[in-house]
């Protein structure tokens, strides 16, 4: 019978929702115990021991790709629905984030050399004239987490910069963060430019940011709305055509 770490047993005790709790404990129930080290070390935000035990398992044999899913990303699966239902905070989030950073460091070249491919590619960038970028960051590292390969274009970006980087990228989504009420039009006009250079057909363009809301990005005719970052993953999920977490989640039972 495999047994699930102590510390990520009482992790599974913040997640509420049943199907959540049975897909993320089902990967755990499969994983090796180093790779759920890696996942428990990563949700206390505990850098140096992910980095460490990142190390050892690549060292051990285990593959990049084991250690990206059962390890890194199945922890942060944690962190994001503790984030989602308050049960931590931006601060522990970014301490987890940095934790997620020590462990891809070591994996993603492995990935990257390898032409594993991402879920999918997105670019996100703060808005031309804006230079919030804490929601954004947190964005990137939700996706990040969920196996996306993020361009960070970082803040005040015009819209030419997201056109040429959503096309040098060849990514399939495009975010965009304003959290200014004075530069919230920078979004639509950066849709407007999509347009005009006849390039909006070829990408998925999601909006957030505190002033932001869904009636706003209806009219500028973006592809999608996400009220924080977990949404923002499910956001990006739903737009490239993948099918919701419920409804691809098989119940199992719980282990005793
Ligand atoms: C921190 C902060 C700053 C910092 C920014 C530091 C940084 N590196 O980001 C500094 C000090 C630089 C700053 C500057 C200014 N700020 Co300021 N700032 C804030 C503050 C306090 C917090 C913003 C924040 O980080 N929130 C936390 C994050 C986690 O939330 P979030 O950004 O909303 O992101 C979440 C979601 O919105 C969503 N999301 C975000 N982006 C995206 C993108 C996509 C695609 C999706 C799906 C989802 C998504 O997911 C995120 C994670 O859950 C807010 C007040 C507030 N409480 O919101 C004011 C606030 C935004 N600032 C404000 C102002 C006025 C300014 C200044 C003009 C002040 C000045 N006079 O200089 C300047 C503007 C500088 C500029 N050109 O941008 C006003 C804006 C008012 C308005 N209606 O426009 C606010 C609301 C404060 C206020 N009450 O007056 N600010």
């Amino acid at each position: 019978m495999p047994v699930v770490h102590a510390g990520l047993e009482r992790e599974l005790g913040y997640v509420t929702k049943p199907f959540e709790q049975n897909h993320i404990r089902a990967q755990w129930d499969e994983a090796d115990p180093l790779m759920q080290d890696i996942s428990y070390n990563l949700i206390v935000g505990n850098h140096h021991e992910v980095d460490r035990l990142t190390r050892q398992a690549l060292d051990e044999g285990f593959s990049a790709n084991t250690i990206l899913d059962d390890g890194l990303i199945a922890g942060m699966a944690i962190v994001g629905v503790k984030f989602r239902d308050n049960v931590i905070f931006v601060p522990e989030v970014l301490v987890a984030a940095r934790a997620m950073k020590a462990g891809m460091a070591h994996v993603e070249p492995i990935l990257s050399a390898s032409g594993i491919e991402p879920v999918g590619k997105v670019v996100m960038g703060t808005v031309k004239g804006d230079l919030h970028d804490i929601g954004k960051n947190l964005c990137i590292m939700m996706l990040r987490g969920a196996g996306f390969a993020v361009e960070d274009l970082g803040v005040d970006t015009a819209p030419d910069e997201f056109m040429d980087a959503v096309m040098d990228h060849d990514a399939q989504l495009l975010g965009m963060s304003a959290l200014l009420t004075t530069t919230m039009p920078n979004m639509g006009r950066t849709i407007e430019a999509f347009e005009e250079a006849g390039l909006r057909e070829f990408v998925k363009i999601m909006v957030g940011g505190a002033p932001v809301s869904q009636e706003f990005a209806d009219d500028m005719g973006a592809d999608g709305y996400g009220k924080d970052a977990i949404d923002c993953v499910d956001l990006a999920r739903r737009l490239l055509g993948f099918e919701d977490f419920a409804e691809s989640s098989e119940p199992v039972a719980a282990s005793d």
